[in-house]
């Protein structure tokens, strides 16, 4: 590789809805590229892209594949990412990492909800964006639909640069607008070049002029003279096109059958005479000291580069993918430095990924995407340089919240002791899970992206880490508190035989406002009960506390006044007044009026218009109120209040309720009291419970 400079990198994401043929095309594009013998399937499980054990048994990427080609001196590295809603955050970090979109709507399919997700991404990023119409062979196949849709609901600047020859069964070929030629494909896969086929050839010629009027644009003397109606020379064309490219100002839409291997050739001649390079995309944003600074695709400036995902193989150990934005490393004694943590990482050295297969190398420049085994402390979103180099850092990848939880529980005690170690390797590696243990529930809630998601994470603990975990709907944490004041005296009396025992309190109970927590006042005059004992007291209440009389939750917001008690000379000490208070604390919370409160969630949903209607009408089931809507874009806000204990399945309900084209977030808000007759459930299954144990 020893010269190699970033004007010849290619890199761009395979960025689409779940089952579009991203997979199916980078497999192609291998193929074609005379890196794979025979072409794998999805559906066989022996693609390049899926190459775990799950992916391969449900037939879907769930991670994002970093493929690396050689092609016309250009190094191309393409990060084939999964398009089910549940792995949206693998397709958002790609996106950001890349210089390009390769957004693939399927020609039967057309625009589908992920495919706006993929749009909106690179819109965010500012990434360049090329349109794939795929599956042209299929039955139903409509290049002229698609590209309609595409045009209506994305952009005017999607503009064909291959069109269709023959649809379905008879889709053979392509028309390269650009070139004026045709590749018309033998059933073998082997294709000729020719001259578009005379039906075909003024759409062609009328194509190229749609994108030569976009393309001048980007020059205003080469514009000038076209508009004078002098020919644009190729060179020029190719020129500016690119440029348009890269700024987003024309959005070529090419097409092609993966499966049939139709068009593949052509896509990847496009890929490397047009995909934007890392010059061409520009600097990058990063901060110094919360000042903002651009960071320039310098092979000579100092080196730096963003972790983006972080692999852990059970055998091969844990790999770091980098996505470098400036300077020059070489592995040879040579350290990394994670400015994120302050600490060198050693380096032995760099891999070209494609698959799970890495091909070492030795250095790596700006525009470079690689692979890292056995960083230590690098994770995701952490910015690398050399020590004494670049101490800028880059803006962290965000990923969306986890929005569906689950309480796990180990299934035998070996399984326990391998819990925490399997969760530490499986939270590095993804992004968009979270683990916590309840401080109240004491439920180890595991928290991802939707049912799937968390299937799969189960699995592969399993099949990994030898994991096994049961799970269930994790617990509400809900509280207790007290309604009315109330005075009960606890007297803990045992006198017959040896060293006795004696406390005696009486303390009111006053409720608190919401959110007040837990008052303690010592009213007690004249030593009814001597000084050494009130500590006791107070201790007690707050051990009580934690376990209320009426379902087993904790008591929160109200004030104990201890005001009265009698005490024993030598039978007291700090022991008979703690369980004194216990009997007084649970008569007195009884005769209290208690209630139980449970958490009421913030929730933001973000739905497309026409579903509103439905989503606003499920808040109310759910004993929910609207806070208010807003437009957000194209799609509407609509914010509420709903209680937790109703919101466990959300991500899953909301889903359907929506064709996928819902999302929706959620933060803790405040406790409110719970409906009686809710309560008097949750009680009683608290008592079956208590029965049991
Ligand atoms: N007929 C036909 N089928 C295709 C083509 N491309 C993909 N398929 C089929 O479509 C299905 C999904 O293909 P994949 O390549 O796995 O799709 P994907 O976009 O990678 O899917 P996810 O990664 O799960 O989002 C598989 O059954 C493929 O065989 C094509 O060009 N023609
Ligand atoms: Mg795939």
């Amino acid at each position: 590789m020893g010269s190699r400079q970033p004007e010849n990198t290619r890199s761009f994401t395979l960025a689409a809805h779940g089952g579009a043929g991203k997979t199916t095309l980078a497999e192609a594009m291998l193929f074609c590229n005379g890196q794979v013998s025979r072409m794998g399937k999805t559906e066989a499980g022996n693609t390049v892209s899926d190459f775990t054990s799950e992916e391969q048994k449900r037939q879907i990427s769930i991670g994002a594949s970093l493929l690396t080609m050689e092609r016309a001196g250009k190094t191309l590295f393409a990060l084939d990412a999964p398009g089910f809603a549940d792995f949206t955050g693998e397709m958002s970090a790609a996106i950001r990492v890349t210089d390009a979109t390769l957004i693939l709507v399927s020609a039967v399919g057309g625009v589908e909800v992920q495919t706006g997700r993929a749009w909106e991404y690179a819109s965010e990023n500012a990434s360049p964006v090329v349109f794939y119409i795929s599956k042209m062979d299929r039955e139903n196949a409509d290049f002229g639909k698609v590209l309609s849709d595409v045009k209506e609901q994305f952009s005017p600047n999607a503009l064909p640069v291959f069109l269709p020859i023959g649809a379905e069964a008879s889709f053979k070929g392509v028309v390269d607008v650009l070139r004026g030629k045709a590749y018309i494909y033998a059933a073998d896969g082997s294709f000729t070049e020719g001259e578009a086929p005379a039906d075909m050839a003024e759409a062609a010629a009328s194509a190229k002029e749609i994108l030569v009027e976009a393309a001048v644009e980007m020059d205003d003397a080469l514009m000038e003279r076209y508009l004078e109606g002098e020919a644009v020379s190729d060179a020029d064309l190719a020129r500016v096109l690119r440029a348009a490219i890269a700024k987003r100002r024309v959005m070529p839409v090419l097409m092609g059958s993966a499966a049939m291997n139709v068009g593949v050739h052509q896509l990847l001649d496009f890929i490397v005479d047009y995909f934007p390079s890392p010059l061409d995309r520009g600097p990058v944003k990063a901060e110094k000291d919360g000042a903002p600074v651009e960071v320039v695709p310098d092979v000579s400036a100092p080196f730096s580069a963003l972790c983006f995902k972080v692999m852990v193989d059970p055998y091969v150990g844990k790999l770091s993918f980098i996505r470098v934005h400036s300077g020059t490393l070489s592995s040879e004694g040579n350290n990394i430095y994670n400015i994120k943590k302050g600490e060198d990482e050693r380096v032995s050295t760099f891999k070209l990924m494609t698959g799970k297969d890495g091909k070492d190398v030795k250095e790596i420049i700006a525009g470079d995407i690689v692979a890292i085994p056995k960083l230590q402390s690098t994770k995701v979103g952490h910015t690398l340089a050399v020590k004494g180099g670049a101490s800028y850092l880059f803006p962290h990848i965000e990923f969306p919240l986890p929005v569906y939880s689950v309480a796990v529980v180990a299934k035998t005690r070996a399984d326990e002791d391998k819990l925490g170690n399997a969760i530490s390797k499986t939270l590095e590696e993804d992004r968009s899970l979270t683990f916590e243990k309840n401080p109240e529930t004491h439920d180890n809630v595991l928290s991802g992206m939707g049912d799937l998601h968390i299937d799969i994470v189960l699995a592969k603990m399993k099949e990994r880490y030898g994991v096994d975990l049961d799970v269930k709907t994790p617990q509400v944490p809900y509280r207790e508190t007290i309604k009315k004041t109330s005075e009960a005296q606890g007297k803990h009396k045992k006198q017959s035989g040896g060293h006795g025992q004696y406390g005696d309190v009486s303390i009111r109970y006053t409720p608190l406002e919401r959110g007040a927590g837990f008052e303690f006042v010592d009213k007690i005059v004249g030593g009814a009960i001597p000084k050494n004992y009130i500590p006791a007291v107070e201790k007690g209440l707050h051990e009580y506390m934690g376990k209320g009389p009426l379902a087993g939750f904790p008591v929160v917001d109200f004030k104990a006044e201890l005001f009265f008690g009698s005490y024993h000379d030598v039978d007291s000490s700090e022991m008979s007044f703690k369980l004194a208070t216990r009997l007084s604390f649970r008569k007195g919370v009884m005769d209290a009026s208690p209630a139980l409160l449970e958490p009421v969630m913030n929730v933001e949903v973000i739905v497309p218009e026409p579903c509103m209607g439905d989503v606003m009408g499920d808040f109310s089931g759910r004993r929910g109120r609207i806070i208010g809507t807003e437009a957000r874009g194209r799609l509407q806000v609509v914010k509420g209040q709903v209680p937790l204990a109703e919101m466990f399945r959300y991500a899953i309900i909301l889903r359907s309720m929506t064709s996928g084209q819902g999302s929706f977030s959620m933060s803790p808000s405040h406790y409110e009291e719970v409906p009686a007759d809710i309560a008097k459930k949750v009680i009683a299954a608290h008592k079956r419970e208590e029965e049991e144990e």
